[in-house]
């Protein structure tokens, strides 16, 4: 029995939007999901029993952030990246393929594995799919990702092929060195840059390999929405129905709603927790930049229909002047009303899809946040 399995609860009637639950160790994440980003052990600016209290099912961690930093086997001792941040809830680990190609010119890519330099000290490392697996078995998540090679945007057909079949053998690679099936399961990544067919061959690929969950890489590099929100449509068209969907690095408000609509389960991104410690606040009437100095003497909060622990305690005018003040109050605040925004968001697409008012919710929420 695989560590990770899905439950369809409910489809809805119009579109591809699917209530589900996975089933972890670490207990049931009710789907579609928002995770949020826990990139070094520690979701920035928050606590996890804040993280866990405003209703995060679970969160992502960063192999090559911890394995350069404090080293998979400090975590490994400590008993598990869930003991050693306090974390009793579900996890799911990115391989590292992502942040070392992100490295540009500090990495070397070989059949072997992606030889980089690290952003903390220069020193030199090697990750390749045995490695990603080794790591990702010593911190203990509960869903591992695939060690892929995403393809930059925009790429020629040839290239994108080459990565694509090179993920392939890699995910073979990862699924050969992980044995551990019964506590952590291993989720394939489904690359193929922009081109319809190029994807439709890896699913078919990855597929075969019969793993608990899929994920569509590779998306969200740098292409215009449209283009990605066609590519993905397809995509999910080529992953069995009875597996969760992960779409990787993407969680805009809207790309949820669009992402859910065309049948995706989970979604992560920085975005809430990032642009948070940056002033900007994602509200039910849309974005709400707290440096503007006409909130200098704004007494009300930050989103009226909001009832997280920042909204019922604090006004505009106080945020902006933690934020001009540098005081690091004003990350955790920040950072504490955009997750609960998301994450509550994401709870109200699920109930819509039970009650089969997806597309209403969905034209309620863009009427009122508008798009961008
Ligand atoms: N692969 C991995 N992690 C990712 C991506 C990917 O393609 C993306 C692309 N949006 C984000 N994070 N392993
Ligand atoms: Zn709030």
């Amino acid at each position: 029995m695989a560590a990770v399995t899905y439950e369809l609860i409910k489809k809805d009637s119009r579109t591809k939007a699917r209530r589900g639950r996975v089933n972890t160790p670490h207990g049931p994440i009710e789907t579609p999901v928002f995770m949020p980003v826990g990139t070094a052990g520690t979701v920035k600016a928050m606590k996890p029993e804040e993280v866990r209290d405003m209703g995060a099912q679970i969160i992502l961690g960063n192999t090559y952030h911890l394995y350069l930093r404090p080293g998979h086997e400090v975590v490994k001792a400590a008993g598990g990246l869930h003991k050693f941040m306090n974390w009793e809830r579900a996890i799911l680990t990115d391989s590292g393929g992502f942040q070392v190609f992100s490295l540009g010119a500090m990495r070397k890519i070989s059949e072997e594995g992606v030889e980089f330099r690290s952003h903390i000290d220069g020193s030199k490392h090697m990750l390749s799919p045995e490695k990603s697996m080794e790591i990702q078995n010593a911190l203990g998540s509960d869903i591992m990702m695939a060690f892929d090679e995403c393809a930059p945007y925009p790429a020629d057909r040839n290239y994108v092929k080459n990565s694509l079949e090179r993920t392939t053998r890699w995910l073979k690679r990862c699924k050969e060195y992980h044995k551990n099936t019964e506590q952590q399961s291993l989720f394939g990544i489904m690359q193929g840059g922009m081109y319809k067919d190029l994807r439709k061959q890896s699913a078919e690929e990855i597929v075969e390999l019969d793993l608990p969950g899929y994920a569509i890489g590779g998306l969200s590099v740098g292409e215009p929405k449209e283009i990605m929100y066609e590519v993905m449509d397809d995509c999910v068209d080529y992953l069995p129905a009875d597996k969760p969907r992960y779409l990787m690095g993407v969680g805009s408000p809207d790309c949820l709603f669009e992402g859910v609509e065309r049948g995706i389960d989970m979604f992560d991104c920085v975005l809430p927790t990032r642009i948070a410690r940056h002033g900007m606040a994602m509200t039910s009437q849309g974005r709400v930049n707290i440096k503007n100095a006409k909130y200098e003497r704004d007494f009300t909060p930050l989103d009226p229909n909001c009832d997280c622990y920042t909204c019922r305690n604090y006004s505009k005018a106080y945020l902006r002047h933690l934020f001009k003040s540098d005081e690091i109050l004003s990350s955790m605040l920040m950072t504490t009303h955009n997750l609960h925004f998301l994450v509550n968001t994401m709870a109200g697409i699920r109930k819509a899809i039970e009650e089969d008012r997806f597309l209403e919710y969905k034209k309620e929420f863009y009427d009122s946040y508008g798009r961008f």
